[in-house]
C-alpha cells in the first residue's frame, strides 16, 4: 500500500515511468485489489414509473471522505451519499424531478444540472449553506445522458474532489429494454501539479480491471457513458462495435463505431452485444489515460454457463 504522497513522487513529472504505466500494469492483477465492497456497481436497474410522476432524491454531501481512487490509494473525496461519482438519477421525460441537497460539510456547495430548468433551480445562485439544505425542482427535459455537478466556486476544485454524477433522463415512450450500465469517466491529480495520476471508469482507477463485469454472449448492452474530466476521453470496446447516440437525446444513433471522442462534460448512450465469449477490454482510446486506470474488462460468457454458475451459488 503506498500513500498520497508516494503516489504523488512516483508521478513527477522529473521521475518518469507514472504511477499507471510503472506500477499498475495489467498482467498483474495481484498487486491490485479492491474491496469488493469499495467497488462501483455499473449496473441499473430497468426504469420505473415515478410515483404521481414525481421523482423525490435525497443527496447528502460530505467532505473528506477516504476514497480509495487506485489499489492501495486513497484520496480524502467530497461525496454525494457517499458515492464518487455520485449515484445515478433516473427519471422519465416529463416527470417532476425533487433532488434535495444535504449539505453536511463546512463549505458552502450546490447542485447544478444539465437540462432545460428555470434560472431559480440552475444551481449557481441556489447555493447551500454548511448544515442548510435545499430542493431542487424542475421538469425533466429533454430525455437524455445530463451530468449534474456542483457548481459552487471555485468549480474546479468541488468537482474535482468528486462532487459530480449523471442524470438519466428516459424517453417517455422508453428504451429498448436490455442489460444497462453507467460509466462516468474522470481523474484525479492527487498532488495537484495540473496533470492527472489516475483515470477511472465510475471513480477508481482499474476497479473493473479487478472487477469484470460479466456479459452473456448475445447479450444487447446500453451503456451510458459521461466524460466529467476537463479533457478528451474516448470510449472504446475491445472486439466490438457500437451503435452510438450522442448525449443520449436521439432514438436514432447517429454512428455505428468503436470510438468516440467525448469533450469536457460530453455523454453518449452507447449500444453493442458480443458474438464470441472471452475477456474483452474496455478502454480509453486515450493510451495514458488507459495505463492510468481508464480500463477494465468484459467477461462475456455463454448463457448457459451463467446458468450453472447460478446454479452453484
Ligand atoms: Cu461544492
Amino acid at each position: 500500500m503506498i500513500s498520497v504522497e508516494q503516489a504523488a513522487r512516483a508521478n513527477g513529472h522529473h521521475h518518469p515511468p507514472t504511477l499507471g504505466s510503472g506500477l499498475y500494469q495489467y498482467e498483474h492483477p495481484g498487486r491490485r485489489r479492491f474491496d469488493p465492497q469499495q467497488v462501483f456497481n455499473p449496473e441499473l436497474p430497468p426504469p420505473t414509473p415515478a410515483p404521481n410522476g414525481i421523482r423525490e432524491f435525497t443527496l447528502v454531501l460530505e467532505e473528506d471522505q477516504m476514497h480509495e481512487v487506485a489499489p492501495g490509494v486513497k484520496m480524502p473525496a467530497w461525496t454525494f451519499n457517499g458515492s464518487l461519482p455520485g449515484p445515478v438519477l433516473r427519471a422519465t421525460e416529463g416527470d417532476t424531478i425533487r433532488v434535495t441537497l444535504v449539505n453536511k460539510g463546512r463549505l458552502p456547495h450546490s447542485i447544478h444540472f444539465h437540462g432545460i430548468h428555470p434560472a431559480k433551480m440552475d444551481g449557481v445562485f441556489e447555493i447551500v449553506a454548511p448544515g442548510a439544505q435545499f430542493t431542487y425542482e424542475f421538469t425533466a427535459a429533454p430525455f437524455g445522458i445530463m451530468p449534474y455537478h456542483c457548481h459552487t466556486m471555485p468549480t474546479s476544485q468541488h468537482i474535482h474532489n468528486g462532487l459530480y454524477g449523471m442524470l438519466i433522463i428516459d424517453p417517455k415512450q422508453g428504451r429498448k429494454p436490455m442489460r444497462e450500465l453507467a460509466m462516468v469517466m474522470s481523474a484525479f491529480d492527487l498532488d495537484r501539479d495540473g496533470e492527472a495520476d489516475f483515470y477511472a471508469w465510475n471513480g477508481r482507477a482499474f476497479q473493473y480491471a479487478d472487477h469484470p463485469v460479466t456479459l452473456t454472449r448475445g447479450e444487447l448492452v446500453r451503456m451510458y457513458v459521461l466524460n466529467m474530466f476537463e479533457e478528451r476521453m474516448v470510449p472504446h470496446l475491445h472486439g466490438n462495435m457500437y451503435q452510438l447516440y450522442p448525449s443520449g437525446t436521439s432514438l436514432q444513433p447517429a454512428e455505428y463505431t468503436d470510438v468516440k471522442t467525448l469533450n469536457i462534460a460530453e455523454r453518449a448512450v452507447l449500444e453493442f452485444q458480443y458474438d464470441f465469449p472471452g475477456f474483452y477490454m474496455f478502454q480509453c482510446h486515450v493510451s495514458e489515460h488507459m495505463e492510468q486506470g481508464l480500463m477494465g474488462w468484459f467477461n462475456v460468457v455463454e448463457p448457459k454457463a451463467l446458468v450453472a454458475q447460478k446454479e452453484r451459488r
